[in-house]
């Protein structure tokens, strides 16, 4: 498969290319300016505050709390519950999941994922509840959203908290419901490659304003007020800086949906003549924010691995990622911690093999997207080529 062309692309592309609206750069430096003369730069100022009531309302909850990232707030929230023993989780999600389990003395029990929408299967969640079991924690993967319903009936069934990482779902609905607004605490993250970017940054979305007040606490090394901390907190409070990139950012995500929207539909289209490569549908269970582009890769339709393909892809600039590979349980620490627990992730080890995210967030969408798919189709073309040598014994 050698290839003496340049690559498809001068500079590399990639998945998680922050967004910058044309506006973006100027409202920002504007709300900037605010900071400056405010002469407030942290520790719930003017910025944090509307930004918090801007996104609370955006998701038509209650409260939102803030914070320097999603993975300070997965473990603030953890703690905040009181929880104790075994979570139970999928391993198909990005580490920070498991990570903020483990951090908070709980053991993260894995779990396997729907093979329609990648998100967390709730009969097997069912199946794994023990004595020991305190929590479930949902996933909305990829913009799309967990079963909401069956994963509050079963947790309502068996005395479980329920909790969802919504990372990757700001702005989203379940069926006509946004994101936060189910009655249990949901956590957004900011992080610059997110739909959604502050820098970095996350928030807990809740209905349960002493939940709210708690996180607050803890958020600020557990002060209640001047001289008065009262709970084990930490610093995991958000900048104004962010906070103002968050403000200037809101104006603008309708755009970023028609444009991700746009981008998803011409991919599938592409994507759909090419045969052993399939899309993952978006928006299956309500409105996504269709940010992620994931596509799987038959081998044997397609000719090569996904790895190969991938290393193709990486070839032509073109720097796609294989999230989530090789799920949670395939790394360390709960490798060693649970040695054998793959064999009951089938859909996850088949997701985590054969899954790759293309790149969505483009210069030129029409002529990038053609590009791209161009590369999926010439690789297959290439294979489908030398295999045909070699069974007709010329290679
Ligand atoms: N739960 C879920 C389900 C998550 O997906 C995440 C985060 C979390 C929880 C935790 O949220 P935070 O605590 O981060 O708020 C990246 C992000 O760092 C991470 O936030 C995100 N998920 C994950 C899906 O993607 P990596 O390890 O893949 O990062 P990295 O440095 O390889 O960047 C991804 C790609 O983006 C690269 O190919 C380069 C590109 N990039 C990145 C940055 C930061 C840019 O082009 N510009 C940039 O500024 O984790």
């Amino acid at each position: 498969m050698e290839n003496t062309l340049p690559p498809a692309f001068g500079n590399p592309i990639y998945v998680g290319k922050p967004i910058i609206d044309p506006d973006l750069e100027n409202a920002y430096f504007e709300l900037m300016k605010t900071v400056f003369r405010n002469g407030y730069f942290t520790n719930n100022g003017p910025m944090l505050k509307d930004l918090e009531s801007r996104v609370a309302s955006l998701h038509q909850t209650p409260r939102c709390v803030a914070m320097c990232n999603a993975t300070m707030a997965l473990i603030l929230l953890l703690r905040s519950m009181n929880l104790e023993g075994e979570v139970i989780l999928p391993s198909q999600t990005f580490i920070a999941t498991a990570h903020a389990c483990l951090f908070s003395n709980l053991t993260p029990v894995f779990c396997d994922v729907d093979p329609e929408t990648l998100t967390i299967d709730p009969v097997m969640a069912e199946s794994l509840v023990t004595n020991k079991t305190s929590a479930i924690i949902g996933v909305h993967l990829f913009g799309n959203m967990c079963d909401v319903p069956r994963l509050k009936a079963l947790a309502d069934k068996k005395g479980l908290k329920l909790i969802f990482d919504a990372a990757h779902a700001f702005n989203c609905t379940h069926g006509t419901t946004p994101v936060g607004g189910f009655g249990v605490p949901e956590v957004l993250s900011f992080h610059a490659t997110k739909f959604f970017g502050t820098f970095e940054g996350g928030a807990v979305l809740t209905n349960d304003s002493e939940l709210a007040t708690r996180l607050e606490h803890l958020r600020n090394f557990g002060f209640v007020d001047y001289d008065d901390a009262r709970h084990l907190g930490i610093n995991a409070k958000m900048t104004e800086s962010c906070a103002a990139m968050g403000i200037a950012s809101l104006p603008m995500i309708e755009k970023r949906i028609e444009m991700f929207k746009r981008n998803y539909q011409l991919y599938s289209a592409y994507i759909s003549r090419i045969p052993g490569l399939s899309i993952l549908p978006v928006g299956v269970r309500g409105k996504s924010n269709w940010q992620y582009v994931v596509i799987f890769v038959d081998q044997k339709e397609y000719g090569v691995s996904r790895d190969v393909l991938y290393k193709e892809l990486w070839k032509e600039n073109i720097i796609a990622r294989r999230y989530f590979y090789p799920g949670c349980h395939g790394m360390e620490p709960y490798r060693s911690m649970f040695p054998d627990v793959a064999e009951r992730l089938p859909v996850t080890m088949n997701a985590v093999s054969r899954v790759l995210c293309l790149p969505n967030n483009l210069e030129n969408p029409e002529r990038d997207i053609e590009k791209i798919t161009g590369v999926l189709r010439r690789v297959r073309k290439n294979t489908s080529k030398a295999r045909k040598l070699t069974e007709g014994g010329f290679a």
